[in-house]
């Protein structure tokens, strides 16, 4: 069994229930939920939309391997009606990325963790440092506190209650 991080975010349709919906799915087929951050408000990244993101961070027990984890979780956005954009950032239902898999470095042609943006986003950041601020990211070596202090990122990350 290992132990990942998971980012869920969007910021089309009804943003609550695609969240709810995906962390049901992934805990049928993917294994157990272990924590659960806050949901948060958060400004677009990397481009222009109106509508604001919702994200939360999971952490997951997970029986899968690394690349069947992400299998699951590429099936699962396009259950969900996920359409891929030839933009490299847009407005969508529900994305799902890996941020951290136990302390496993993975460079790979189709998967790269720890997720390479992870210290650019605020949006990543608050969240994962509210359910493990003491997580030392591996190829870094700092923990999440530090990179959080240390981030420039200055786009809107509001908690929601
Ligand atoms: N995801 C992106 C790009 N920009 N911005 C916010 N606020 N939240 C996201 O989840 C997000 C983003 C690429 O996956
Ligand atoms: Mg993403
Ligand atoms: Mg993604």
């Amino acid at each position: 069994m290992a132990t990942v991080f998971l980012i869920l975010g969007g910021n089309l349709g009804d943003r609550y229930a695609f969240m709810n919906v995906a962390k049901k799915s992934l805990s049928e087929n993917a294994g157990n939920i272990l924590s659960q951050s806050s949901v948060y408000e958060t400004e677009p990244w990397g481009f222009e939309h109106e509508n604001q993101f919702l994200n939360q961070v999971i952490s997951l027990e997970t029986f899968l391997e690394p690349l069947a984890l992400l299998k699951k979780i590429k099936n699962l956005e396009k259950n969900l009606g996920r359409i891929k954009s030839k933009e490299r950032y847009s407005a969508r239902v529900i994305d799902i990325d890996i941020l951290f898999y136990d302390r496993l470095i993975i460079t790979s042609s189709t998967l790269t963790i720890p997720h390479p943006e992870i210290p650019n986003r605020r949006f990543v950041l608050e969240p994962l440092a509210e359910l493990d601020a003491d997580f030392v990211h591996p190829v870094l070596g700092l923990s999440i506190r530090t990179i959080l202090e240390n981030c420039l990122d200055k786009g809107q990350v509001k908690r929601l209650p």
